[in-house]
């Protein structure tokens, strides 16, 4: 399998975020992708390539221009101040607020943000849209007739709304790339969001649409990040009603409560009748994880990546979350190797 990856996620390495009510130190850091990389290597999945630049317009096709040309000039207009450390938000339009754009630096953030997780450093912006190209270079190799693609993105892109970032995420990988297969004549496309945070972003991205199926299996948004989607009731709406399926499991869930939701989000997917699957891949499912209550071993990824294969199409992987770093590059191949990516 090919895998695209660029260098340039190490521009973004943000300090702290707010994580259950406390600054921390980013769990979401560089060695993340680099142990991914390293064992794309190790196991020689396949070539490894530079993206292509493709530009702003994939982006803006999921992305609204207010919220790019905010996300691009951010670090900028932070450094006017004299600042140098990173960037957070801190306040929110929330209920019995008005959803105004303010005009202050802060003021923005908080409207263009829903949480504190995601840092703006220096490098956030080139990483952020350097990951977008990186999806969008798999997006083409399986335009171009491969079978599968991995998108070694960093940072990460399910939490990322049209004109929202938060949990890690700034641009929409998954999306941006299931819009451009739209785009060059897919009818279809169905997402399998396999993270351990329900993919708010995504969901709501295409909620309203019936051209992409989103399915997402993730830890119940009663108990867990991001709290406020990924109810199983979260159907879709108008043209999309019928196209949203959320699959939120207990704390503590395990390989056989987690792939009996796997089988529905397929059943659902063959329903649909996909030409594409974007799998937005996330491996934070794994029993080790710092900051998620699920209990998969890493053979459980072998035989995700054999399931997901079942479907018998073409599959484009973008890296999500998971933040056991040792074992990231192991658990995330693994769903590769599984798939039988090894050798395509
Ligand atoms: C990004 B991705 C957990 C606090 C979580 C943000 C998590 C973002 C996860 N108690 N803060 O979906 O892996
Ligand atoms: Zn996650």
């Amino acid at each position: 399998m090919l895998t695209i990856y660029s260098d340039d996620h190490h521009l973004h390495h943000g300090r702290c975020e707010l994580m259950d009510g406390q600054l921390m130190p980013c769990f979401e850091m560089p060695s993340r992708a680099d142990h991914v990389l390293q064992r794309v290597k190790d196991r020689q999945l396949g070539e490894v390539q530079a993206p292509q630049d493709f530009g702003l317009e994939p982006l803006q096709r999921v992305h609204s221009r207010e919220y790019l040309d905010f996300f691009k000039g951010a670090w900028a207009r932070w450094t006017e101040f004299g600042q140098e450390g990173d960037l957070l938000p801190y306040t929110w339009p929330a209920r019995t607020l008005r959803r105004v754009l303010p005009e202050s630096l802060h003021g923005q953030l908080g409207y263009y943000s829903f949480d504190g997780g995601a840092p703006i450093t220096a490098g956030t912006w080139q990483a952020a849209y350097s990951a977008a190209q990186v999806a969008l270079s798999a997006q083409q190799a399986i335009q171009q007739g491969a079978h599968s693609a991995f998108a070694l993105c960093r940072p990460p892109g399910h939490h990322a709304a049209g004109d929202l970032m938060g949990g890690y995420c700034y641009l929409n990988n998954a999306a941006i790339a299931a819009q451009a297969f739209l785009d060059q004549g897919h009818k279809k496309v169905a997402i399998l969001d396999v993270d351990y945070h329900h993919g708010n972003g995504t969901q709501s991205i295409f909620y309203g649409r019936s051209d992409v199926l989103f399915t997402s299996i993730h830890g119940h948004p009663e108990a867990e990040f991001p709290f406020f989607l990924g109810y199983a009731d979260e159907s879709g709406e108008g043209a999309g009603a019928g196209f949203n399926f959320n699959y939120p499991l207990p704390a503590g869930s395990g390989w056989e409560t987690w792939s009996a939701a796997l089988e529905q989000a397929c059943t659902e997917i063959d329903r649909y009748g996909a030409d594409i699957i974007v799998v937005s891949l996330g491996v934070d499912t794994f029993k080790d994880d710092p900051i998620s209550k699920f209990k998969l071993d890493s053979k459980d990824y072998l035989a995700m990546g054999a399931r997901i294969s079942r479907l018998g199409k073409p599959t484009l992987f973008v890296m999500e979350g998971g933040y056991a770093v040792e074992e990231i590059g192991i658990n995330a191949v693994n769903v590769l190797e599984g798939f039988g990516g090894a050798g395509q």
